[in-house]
């Protein structure tokens, strides 16, 4: 019998990367996505195109801010594994919508977690926790860490940690948090500051422009592969006894330096002129003005520094990064020139 898993959040980075490994690993997986005005299962329309008719991916419909649906697609489906990869992910917009936020991601992953408490307790559960939750406490962070979130969406985040040990403890439940770095890819969402730079960075490979406005730019990020971080998520299913696990690459960049990358990939250099809300960078050849600052995609409150200590999943799950920092932008690049070349 094949295993089958439940994926909440399919239609993100995570999801697609996920769904992608597990029917590899001969699951078959059932997605559920959202119900929305225009299309957005693009991550996963060449999956299931592929998959779909041989039975091996499956979609719904469902949002984890709606119980019943929960309930009803578990009992149905009747999963052995569950993801729950689906939230209001980005941290900007959860200072705007902080009640929305709080809805989807802490009590969506209560929702999940007693549905699995009333229909199978057997099914194992994992919960995509966050770097977020440790806010600024002093890196590097690692499982024993404080949490010290400074934001909606980290502290959202870390009530459905604590919810997810809660219901591990109380009930028995097979649930493990990933406490997972920023972990990006050619599937990363738009509005994320590596994306809004690669694909900024593509547009002024081939026409000539470039309108890049950013916010803070020196931030520290430990910054990963979605690609080897869906593997982690997997791994930690596997174990005989749950626990939770950081994953990180142990190293941090700040955003001027991944632009400066990013740029270096269609061989520009960045020259930088100014300071603080009028700092501003230009091509070191032609001096074209390339990026510039603007306040309002500053935060209400910044985490300043992320750096990692995954050396306990180094050790459980034997589980390390493959990508590099260097690979990953040099592929988002890349990716976002074909697709620009395509319009
Ligand atoms: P993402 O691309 O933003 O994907 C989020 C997914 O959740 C999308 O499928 C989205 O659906 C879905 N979703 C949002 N609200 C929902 C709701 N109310 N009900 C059901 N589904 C909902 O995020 P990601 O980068 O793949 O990250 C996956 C998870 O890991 C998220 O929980 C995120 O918070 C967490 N995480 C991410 C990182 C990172 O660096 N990427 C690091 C640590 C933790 P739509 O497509 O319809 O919007
Ligand atoms: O790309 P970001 O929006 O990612 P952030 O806030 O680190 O959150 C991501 O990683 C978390 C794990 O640590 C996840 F839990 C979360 O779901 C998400 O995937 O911002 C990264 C940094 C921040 O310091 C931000 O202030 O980039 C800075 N930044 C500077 N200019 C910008 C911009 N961020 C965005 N999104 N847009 C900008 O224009």
């Amino acid at each position: 019998m094949k295993k089958k898993v439940l994926i909440f959040g399919v239609t993100g980075q995570d999801g697609s990367y996920l769904s992608e490994f597990l029917i590899k690993k001969k699951y078959i997986v059932h997605g559920v996505k959202r119900r929305s005005s225009s299309f957005n299962t693009s991550r996963i329309d060449n999956l299931y195109e592929k998959y779909s008719k041989k039975g091996m991916l499956y979609l719904h419909y469902g949002d984890v801010t709606d119980s019943l649906n929960i309930q009803s697609l578990i009992q149905k489906i009747r999963p052995d594994e569950i993801y729950n990869l689906a939230a209001q992910s980005h941290v900007k917009v959860s200072f705007e919508t902080p009640e929305y936020t709080a809805n989807a991601d802490a009590i969506g992953t209560l929702r999940i977690l007693e549905s699995i408490k009333n229909v199978n307790k057997k099914i194992r559960f994992y919960q995509a926790s966050t770097s977020e939750m440790f806010g600024n406490t002093k890196a590097p962070q690692n499982e024993l860490s404080n949490f010290s979130p400074v934001s909606p969406y980290g502290t959202s985040k870390l009530f459905s940690y604590w919810i997810t040990k809660n219901y591990r403890d109380a009930y028995g439940i097979f649930a493990s948090n990933g406490i997972l770095f920023n972990h990006e890819s050619p599937l990363r969402g738009e509005t994320f500051v590596t994306r809004k730079i690669t694909m900024q960075v593509a547009k002024y490979f081939i026409s000539g422009k470039c309108n890049l406005v950013l916010g803070n730019l020196n931030a520290l990020r430990d910054w990963g592969d979605a690609r080897d971080y869906v593997e982690g998520m997997w791994k930690m299913l596997q174990l005989k006894t749950p626990k939770d696990y950081v994953l990180a690459t142990g190293k941090s960049y700040s955003i001027k330096s991944f632009l400066e990358e990013a740029f270096k990939v269609i061989g520009v250099r960045v020259k930088w002129k100014g300071k603080g809300l009028n700092i501003r960078g230009y091509d070191l050849v032609n001096n074209k003005l390339l990026v510039s600052v603007n306040k309002k995609y500053y935060r209400p409150n910044e985490v300043n520094h992320l750096c990692g200590d995954a050396r306990q999943a180094r050790r459980d799950l034997k589980w390390k990064p493959k990508i590099s920092f260097k690979q990953m932008i040099s592929d988002m690049v890349r990716n976002d020139i074909e697709n620009y070349q395509k319009t």
